[in-house]
């Protein structure tokens, strides 16, 4: 009697199981899209190594966005409550996402914090992933843009040796600018990495501690929030005035270097 080369029909062989987890997630990401694009907002997805000024950054963001638009961050780390603090010390809200022992974050736990949020009262939400430059390029959040931090003080050769994060992304930003001076970190060289990585991507070199070239940030954060909101989406235009530029905010906001 031939004996089946396949599964019994009937029978569901689940062989890979992290493609399935993979799928779930992708479609709890769907459901985070959908329900941004159906209340007009705009989500970030910020990713980097352990330490490279994510949340310094998210600090003086919020401070010179505030008053232009309404914002929500979302702060994932294994442990305390310390980012989401630093963030409600400037009074914008903060939810942390503690995951214990999972080194990254995924969108089904988007999808529990949203469950907290009135969406109508929110322009804006901002992530800050588990650092780390390796699990969260896997796994989408549902996110409109991702934003990837490079610190001068992690090395130039990074992008080519964890090229999902960078091949992922949408902005690399080079953080720490200030340390140039004091590393053995080349700009040109890192710009490259990326470049080989992905020919179009984009890179910002800034340091949220002497503000330089925060202005260039906030610009870029400016036009794609406008972009979204004079699209053809919910509350399309409602939220920044005309002639309300970000980068006047942060000029305003960030000390001089
Ligand atoms: N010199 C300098 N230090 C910075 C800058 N940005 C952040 N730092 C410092 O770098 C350290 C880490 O900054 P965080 O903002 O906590 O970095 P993070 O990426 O949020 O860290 P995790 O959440 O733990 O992954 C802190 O001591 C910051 O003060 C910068 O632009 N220049
Ligand atoms: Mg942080």
């Amino acid at each position: 009697m031939p004996q089946p080369t396949s599964p019994v029909p009937g029978t569901v062989q689940c062989a890979d199981v992290s493609l399935q987890l993979l799928k779930a997630n992708d479609w709890a990401a769907r459901t985070v899209r959908d329900t941004m694009a159906a209340h007009g907002v705009m989500l970030i997805n910020l990713t980097s190594s352990a330490g490279s000024g994510k949340t310094l950054l998210l600090e003086k963001t919020v401070v010179a966005l505030k008053g232009l638009c309404r914002m929500l961050v979302l702060e994932g780390d294994l442990e305390t409550e310390r980012d989401a603090d630093r963030i409600r010390r400037h009074g914008v809200p903060a939810i942390q996402i503690t995951t214990g022992t999972t080194c990254h974050l995924e969108a089904p736990m988007i999808l529990q914090a949203l469950e907290r949020v009135d969406l109508a009262d929110v322009d804006l939400v901002i992530i800050e992933n588990v650092g780390n430059l390796v699990c969260p390029a896997a796994y989408d959040l549902g996110e409109s843009l991702r934003v990837t931090l490079l610190a001068v003080t992690e090395g130039d050769d990074k992008p080519r040796k964890y090229p999902r994060m960078f091949l992922s992304t949408d902005l690399v930003v080079l953080s720490k600018s200030d340390l140039l001076p004091h590393v053995p970190f080349s700009v040109e060289a890192a710009i490259a990495d990326c470049r080989a990585v992905r020919a179009d991507l984009e890179v910002q070199v800034l340091s949220a501690h002497s503000g330089e070239g925060m202005d260039r940030w906030l610009d870029w954060l400016r036009d794609r929030m406008a972009a979204l909101w004079t699209g053809d989406r919910p509350g399309a235009g409602a939220r920044l005035p005309d002639g309300a530029g970000l980068g006047a905010a942060a000029a305003h906001e960030t000390p001089a270097r």
